[in-house]
């Protein structure tokens, strides 16, 4: 049953999405059948949204609304949540943020252990919660640009992003309700990006470009060596693989924007044009920070700018001439921070400058030349790479990714392997035993993910000579790599404490089970986040527990255990199974079910849901074998054997079985009859696009589109029938509209869309056509548009007819670069230039 609704679900969500989460903006691509990877506008048309929510009394706004509003009332506008997620009261991340955002109250919760915003007291929003309101606009945009739902997505994160804080981005994902196929560090989203345009230029010499990004936020240097790989499934294969990252959590444009805002404020302060501090009136403050962020742009252009704010306080206005000579000034300590990421990259990847190919700009504010100027010259290149699409590479590589993990698209395999930026080890004590007799404590320490090791992976963790219960540590590794503020705002250092319980016992019953020890089986998943699978004992043969559940697509309420509270202890029970335990739990087993069934098919006979579907007969019968039942277990039922209670018990199961049918039948139509009607809607909205496929791209048959609409007919007669006869029976009989038979449609359409998706998938490329003989394209469509109906089977070489991404036009050579680097320094940024959009559908070739 979970099955088919999984599937129907994997059916409904065709189209993937990836959102690429900065501080300051979101950029969001989707990818569906036919249509091209692509960046989706949003409702003002524009390719990137700020992140930001307006919370008022009965009214909600996002994205460039929410922005708005914050100049007029800022107090009710949320922003630059990204430094918030997952973080204590007392990390200094927070304390800044209240700098600068003085106008919101942020308070401590202590249960938590995080942080929320405190606007009223019916008004108190964690910022996880407040990002998952900002991811469920993110999903509402994508579906509104694609035109169907939308639930799979790929979210960027900062590499350098703790276990607390990937946890609480897939908590609000969670709120949101999106599936998360993978949280990406950003920068490897990027390097995907442009590892998949450069297909052709890698082979089986490692090649190492850096990656220098300077968001709003922060900054991340990135060491990636691609190379190709042989692999077993798939043969040769391009991989890239993260080697060295290095990270400054808060250099970025924002603060440069702040820097710039303040010094507007002091020279409208110098003006003395009014007697009050403009720095005391958030609106004013709010008007300068739009306006310095304006200034920042066009100065990354421009010698000098006018800086000019209409009525900024109690109808005075501003104007003041800035040139960039003044910008740079202020930000002095900020551009001499600008090496270190690249110094630590190199660091953690052990490699020297020499080794690094070539350092390419990503990020909004390395757009500023003098970051440019510090960053060259720390790097010892003759230039930059500007040859990415600075501000969509991310969302693109992420997007790129979703298609891959969904079962929906085919793409050419791009190997990554991502590595852990932070190390992680388990740490637990033991007594010793001296010569002398004497006992001693002594503490052990296991890596468990040493700093730049690659994940996906699992890891096993093997405690021997335990036989009595005992607790283990989690904890991050060594981080003196961090400098001092580095740490404090990194927060805690240790992820969990896991307790076992009743090692004890059951090592008593089985002395000899000491040798092979009590394992522990770790797993960093693909979004980074570590889970402990499970405890077990070999030789028990059996497993303790899972203790943090779930995987990073669906986080369970677990999942989220860590961020609340830095130390949670998890007790763990081992079960003891030898064969006489397992005798007499039978019986008491078995005891318990007996007794349960009667008290509780007593207590049904009471409620209206049972009532409805018996007759006063029926009743009759059934209530007085259950006392009959009941006086039996009071006289001799405790004393009876595990085979007679057995008996007893499925005689009374046999005699409520037809009762108990009705009801749950009942119980499930709504939900199998609202997915059955949903799996149609899909089905047929997918028919519709099918059949709107380009005659000379056809790839499915007539046959195969008339037998689809006949399934999708046929399923809706018998829908309507099949209820329709239903209404007409008495509760009290066997129902004819059967839950079984609902999932049998369900799990029929679905093989239907499946095999026309898995067709595409697998669609042999037609014959291109001659790119100069334009006339010829007609003719060779009309030759390739058959209407055989055979079975296609998946080629053996798979990578024949495969989907493949490329660049709709190659992004920019040496010749047309120039014309890119122009482009950048026109002063706003250019929206919707498009020509970075790679092909990748159903529809290719
Ligand atoms: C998510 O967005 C949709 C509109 O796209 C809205 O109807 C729904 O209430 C939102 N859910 C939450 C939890 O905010
Ligand atoms: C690999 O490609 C690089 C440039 O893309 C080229 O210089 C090198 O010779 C190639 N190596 C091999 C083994 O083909
Ligand atoms: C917490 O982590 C630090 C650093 O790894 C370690 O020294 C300390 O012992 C840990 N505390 C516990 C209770 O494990
Ligand atoms: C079917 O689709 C229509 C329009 O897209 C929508 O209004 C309706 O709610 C959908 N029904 C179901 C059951 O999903
Ligand atoms: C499906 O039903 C529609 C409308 O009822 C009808 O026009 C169409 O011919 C039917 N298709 C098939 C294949 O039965
Ligand atoms: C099924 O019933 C619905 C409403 O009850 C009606 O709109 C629809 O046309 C019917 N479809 C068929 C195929 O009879
Ligand atoms: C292509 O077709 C157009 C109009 O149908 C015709 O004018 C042109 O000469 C043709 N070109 C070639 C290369 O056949
Ligand atoms: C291609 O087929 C269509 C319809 O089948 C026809 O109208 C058209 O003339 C054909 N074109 C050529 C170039 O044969
Ligand atoms: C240790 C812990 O919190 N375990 C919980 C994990 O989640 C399941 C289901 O949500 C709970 O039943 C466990 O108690």
């Amino acid at each position: 049953m979970r099955e088919k609704l999984t599937l129907w679900a994997l059916f409904s969500s065709v189209a993937v999405m990836s959102v690429d989460l900065g501080s300051e903006w979101m950029k969001i691509a989707i990818v569906k059948p036919g249509v091209p990877m692509e960046i989706v506008l949003n409702k003002e048309s524009r390719r990137k949204t700020p992140v930001a929510v307006c919370l008022k009394e009965n009214e909600r706004l996002f994205g460039d609304s929410a922005l708005g509003v914050s100049v007029k009332n800022p107090k009710v506008v949320y922003r630059y949540l990204q430094n918030l997620l997952g973080k204590t009261a007392e990390n200094p991340q927070v304390a800044q943020y209240q700098k600068h955002f003085p106008e919101h109250q942020i308070q401590s919760d202590e249960k938590r252990g995080t942080v929320f915003f405190k606007n009223s007291e019916e008004m108190q929003y964690s910022p996880e919660e407040l990002l998952g309101m900002v991811l469920n606009y993110s999903s509402g945009l994508a579906q509104d640009f694609a035109e169907q739902p939308i639930k799979d997505a790929v979210i960027t994160i900062p590499a350098f992003f703790n276990q607390a804080e990937r946890r609480a981005v897939l908590q609000a994902a969670q709120m949101a309700g999106l599936k998360v196929l993978q949280l990406i560090n950003d920068n490897t989203a990027v390097a995907l990006n442009y590892g998949v345009f450069r297909r052709k230029d890698i082979n089986s010499t490692a090649q190492n470009v850096m990656f220098y990004d300077m968001g709003s936020g922060s900054t991340t240097a990135t060491i990636v060596t691609y190379q190709t790989v042989k692999t077993k499934e798939a043969g040769t294969q391009p991989q890239l693989q993260i080697r060295g990252v290095g990270f400054d959590r808060t250099l970025g444009g924002f603060e440069m924007e702040l820097r710039l805002r303040d010094y507007l404020a002091k020279i409208f302060n110098e003006q003395k044009k009014s007697k009050k501090d403009v720095r005391e009136n958030m609106r004013a403050m709010a008007k300068l920070l739009k306006e310095a962020q304006r200034v920042k742009t066009v100065l990354s252009a421009n010698a000098e700018h006018m800086a000019q704010i209409e009525g900024l306080m109690d109808d005075i206005d501003f104007k003041a001439k800035v040139n960039r000579a003044e910008f740079e000034a202020l930000c002095t300590d900020l551009f001499d921070r600008v090496p270190g990421p690249v110094e630590q990259a190199l660091a953690a990847s052990e490699m020297s400058l020499d080794e690094i190919e070539q350092v390419i700009l990503v990020g909004g504010a390395t757009r500023v030349p003098r970051v440019q100027e510090v960053l060259l010259k720390a790097v010892r290149k003759e230039e930059l790479g500007k040859n990415i699409n600075a501000d969509e590479a991310a969302a693109m590589g992420a997007v790129y990714q979703a298609a891959a993990l969904s079962k929906a698209f085919k793409v050419k395999p791009f190997i990554v392997r991502d590595a852990a930026v932070f190390p992680i080890q388990v740490e637990f004590s033991r007594e010793t035993e001296e010569e002398d007799g004497v006992k001693g404590i002594k503490h052990n320490k296991r890596i468990l993910f040493q700093r730049m090791a690659p994940y996906p992976q699992r890891k096993v963790i093997t405690f021997n000579r335990y036989t009595d219960d005992f607790i283990f540590h989690i904890n991050y590794g060594d981080l003196s790599f961090l400098s001092q503020d580095d740490l404090k705002m990194f927060g805690s250092q240790n992820l969990t404490t896991v307790k076992l319980s009743g090692v004890g016992n059951s090592f008593k019953k089985h002395s000899d089970a000491e040798s092979k020890g009590i394992k522990a089986h770790f797993n960093m998943d693909e979004s980074g986040v570590l889970l402990l699978d499970r405890v077990s004992s070999s030789e028990l043969g059996n497993t303790i527990s899972s203790l943090f559940g779930g995987g990073s697509s669906e986080p369970s309420a677990n999942v989220t255990e860590p961020v609340q509270n830095p130390h949670p202890i998890f007790f763990v029970r081992l079960q003891d199974l030898t064969d006489r335990d397992l005798e007499k739990q039978e019986r008491e087993k078995t005891l318990n079910n007996l007794e349960a069934f009667l008290f509780e098919t007593q207590d049904k006979l009471y409620q209206d849901e049972y009532l409805a579907v018996v007759t006063e007969e029926e009743k009759e019968e059934i209530s007085g074998k259950l006392s009959a039942a009941s006086t039996w277990m009071d006289d001799e039922g405790y004393t009876a054997g595990t085979k007679e209670l057995k008996e007893k018990l499925s005689e009374l199961k046999k005699l409520c079985k037809a009762m108990f049918f009705r009801v749950e039948e009942r119980k499930k139509w709504p939900d199998r009859l609202a997915a059955l009607d949903s799996m149609l809607n899909h089905s047929t909205i997918f028919l519709k696009s099918a059949k709107m496929l380009p005659e000379d791209n056809q790839i499915f048959t007539d046959v195969e589109l008339k037998t689809l609409e006949r399934v999708i007919n046929e399923t809706m007669d018998w829908k309507n029938e099949t209820v329709a006869e239903q209404e007409k029976l008495s509760p009290t009989e066997k129902p004819v509209l059967l839950s079984k038979d609902i999932e049998a449609k369900l799990s029929l359409l679905d093989r239907e869309v499946n095999y026309l998706l898995n067709k595409a998938k697998f669609a042999k490329p037609k014959p291109k056509p001659k790119p100069k003989d334009k006339n010829s394209t007609s003719t060779e469509s009309n030759k390739t548009s058959s209407t055989d109906s055979e079975k296609v089977v998946p080629p053996k070489d798979e990578t024949e007819g495969v989907e493949e991404a490329k660049p709709a036009e190659e992004p920019p050579t040496e010749e047309n670069k120039k014309e890119t680097e122009t482009e950048q320094k026109v002063e706003e940024e250019t929206e919707g230039t498009g020509n970075y959009t790679p092909v990748m559908h159903l529809d290719t070739h």
